[in-house]
């Protein structure tokens, strides 16, 4: 029987120690879980996740969204076939009646999505990520996504340093286990190097080092002394996730070692660019600064350099046909989170794949240890998928979760 007896939640932690509830989908034959991420570099038109507020966990206590899942959302779908994933999530949507889900949350809509898609993939006897296959309408051959590597963080993920937010290695090696072993000897090597110049600062939330440096540049050189001395010059590229909102206020980039014009900054970009062995660069720009992307989508012409829109976009299907016309980027991250559902989530996908833009799909930087991302990355047919160093239990989960799908595809 695929229909629903039962969706509960409880509030565990994230990777954080910050509060997310645990989804439970309670079938005749089992039941299904999902825990829930949560980002710290939002955008603006993210879905709302609801939070407790008051002085329990500083405000951020999830009890709320616990009631919200145990009354209104078992109400609402006890019952309902776990197979019909297109119905629920629209039910869900409509129930919630807001732009931004802050009725029911969203939160509670990625748990409860994610919770049904596994119970589905259970009741049609298939993998989870042949299921998503089959939900996205993706016809083509699967492989494993290339992984981005996240080996520095700065930004909003540390307490100091560095302010673009994310340096990304990803290894472009035959198969997904040679990527996975080159990305971690890489990661090695690179605490040797930030050892050998006493600048070892900690740990960022998605566990890549976080040296005692203000210049962009100099990660990078870290970086790339780390890939020569693995040996691996020429079989790596180098992303940045700028975050630039997270630095733009009134018209101008601030950051710890110089304020930028958008004019400045753009240049700057370029300059580097061409330096370092750089394919892509994620929010350029702040999401309100559209006239920056339309320039720099430009300047790039050559289309295979990744202007990648995640604040920009939020994997948002409006905000991705909007972005289109107004030719803001060329790549997309896809989070389930910051839409809500499986089913707009994978919307947002195939929109990417109509308008040939490269899909990346994302963890958050407060993870569970749950591996959902990596069977949908697979399901969906992204290029690329992005979470985290090759450090930490909740990141290290999906690249596992990835070696597991990698002998079974
Ligand atoms: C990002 C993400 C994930 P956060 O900006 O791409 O790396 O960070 O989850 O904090 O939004
Ligand atoms: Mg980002």
């Amino acid at each position: 029987m695929t229909k629903i007896k039962k969706v509960f939640a409880r509030e565990i932690l994230n990777s954080r120690g910050v509060p997310t509830i645990e989804v439970f989908v309670e079938t005749k034959d089992g039941v299904f879980n999902s825990g829930v991420p949560s980002g710290s570099s939002k955008g603006k038109f993210e879905a709302i996740e609801i939070e407790d507020g008051g002085k329990r966990y500083m405000g951020k206590g999830k009890l709320k969204a616990v009631k919200i899942v145990n009354e209104t959302i078992n109400k609402i779908l006890r019952g309902k076939s776990v197979l019909d994933q297109k119905e629920i999530d629209e039910l869900l949507i409509q129930k919630d009646g807001t732009q931004n889900k802050s009725r029911l949350g969203g939160n509670v809509i990625t748990g409860v999505s994610i919770a049904v898609c596994k119970a589905g993939a259970f009741y049609s006897k298939t993998n989870l990520f042949e299921y998503i296959k089959k939900l996205s309408g993706n016809k083509e051959k699967l492989f494993i996504p290339r992984p981005f590597f996240n080996v520095i963080n700065g930004g909003a993920h540390v307490l100091s340093g560095l302010d673009f937010q994310e340096f990304i290695i990803s290894p472009k090696l035959k198969s997904f286990p040679d990527n996975l072993a080159a990305g971690c000897e890489i990661f090695y090597k690179l605490k040797d190097v930030i050892k050998k110049n006493k600048i070892f600062a900690g740990f960022g939330d998605e566990g890549g080092f976080v040296p005692n440096i203000k210049y962009p540049e100099q990660a990078l050189d870290l970086i790339n002394k780390a890939i020569d001395l693995t040996g691996y010059k020429g079989k790596v590229d180098i992303v940045l996730d700028i975050a630039a909102s997270q630095f733009y206020s009134n018209g101008k980039y601030k950051t710890s070692f110089k304020v930028f014009s958008p004019l400045s900054l753009k240049k700057y970009y370029l300059k580097f660019i061409s330096k370092y062995n750089i394919i892509g660069l994620e929010d350029p720009f702040s999401e309100d600064d559209h006239g920056s992307w339309k320039e720099i989508v430009k300047n790039m012409s050559n289309n295979s350099f990744m202007i990648i829109g995640d604040d920009l976009l939020v994997t948002n299907p409006r905000m991705i046909e909007k972005a289109k016309k107004e030719n803001l980027c060329n790549s997309a991250i896809i989070k389930i989170n910051q839409v809500g559902s499986v089913s707009e989530a994978i919307e947002a996908v195939n929109l990417c794949k109509q308008n040939n833009w490269k899909v990346i799909v994302s963890h958050r930087s407060g993870e569970t240890n749950d591996d959902f991302i990596a069977d949908f990355a697979v399901g969906v047919g992204a290029d690329f998928i992005k979470t985290g160093a090759p450090n930490r239990g909740e990141r290290v989960a999906k690249y596992n979760r990835l070696l597991e799908i990698e002998k079974l595809i």
